[in-house]
């Protein structure tokens, strides 16, 4: 399999969690979002959205939307697991990954601030209305976190909230949104130190800048 992907791209970052965590190895190729390489009319041609990441099948099947296929990553390997296995568990695991993927990430995107720029806004503003959603949002995720059993998102072993989490922690350092958040601050702590998350990490990839 190929994921591509890009080492800051937070959504390629959650699908490399996955893959660290299921022990799976795929070959991995760049695209530098800054550069507009993901515009290039062969990447396209894979992902019309113009996004990443994509990971491609060995039978050139192509699938997109992170969170989709960390769910097919987990259909294909099933251990270990990637939801909790209560029913209500799971539904509230998908909840913060989609929190944060649907409703936190999309603003900091790079076409959407991109788009901001060119209507006008400065880039203290664009990127404090930025930090504003992610501050906003962490705080919900504290909140809801709250109401669950650790030490990671969903108990004993990292699921999708996890990889889903940890890279939205690395935008919010690079927007400079803090906030009170300490059940997220043990969970990143935790997570520094397992394997998955480190041979994911962003400083990891071999097109780290
Ligand atoms: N919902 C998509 C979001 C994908 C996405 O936004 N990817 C970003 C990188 S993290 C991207 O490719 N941005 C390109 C752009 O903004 O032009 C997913 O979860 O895969």
């Amino acid at each position: 399999m190929i994921l591509h992907g890009y080492f800051r791209s937070t959504s390629s970052w959650r699908v490399r969690i996955v893959l660290a965590l299921k022990g799976i190895t795929v070959e991995q190729r760049a695209h530098h979002l800054r550069r507009g390489e993901h515009q290039r009319p062969d990447f396209l041609a894979l992902n019309p959205q113009g996004q990443l990441p994509v990971l491609e099948l060995d039978d050139g099947t192509v699938l997109t939307q992170s969170l989709a296929i960390a769910e097919y990553l987990d259909d294909l390997h099933p251990e270990p697991p990637l939801l909790p296995a209560a029913p209500v568990a799971r539904a509230h695991a998908r909840a913060i990954a989609q929190l944060i993927a649907c409703d936190i990430h999309p603003v900091q995107n790079l076409r959407v601030l991109t788009r901001l720029r060119a209507m006008g806004h400065g880039d203290a503003e664009v990127k404090g209305w930025a930090a504003d959603v992610i501050r906003e949002g962490l705080d919900a995720c504290e909140t809801l976190l709250g109401r669950y059993e650790g030490p990671y998102c969903f108990g004993a072993s990292p699921t999708l909230a996890d990889a889903a989490l940890i890279p939205q922690l690395a935008n919010a350092r690079r927007f400079g949104a803090e906030g009170d958040w300490p059940r997220i601050h043990a969970i990143t702590a935790l997570c520094a130190d397992h394997p998955a998350f480190i041979a994911a990490d962003a400083s990891a990839q071999p097109d780290a800048e």
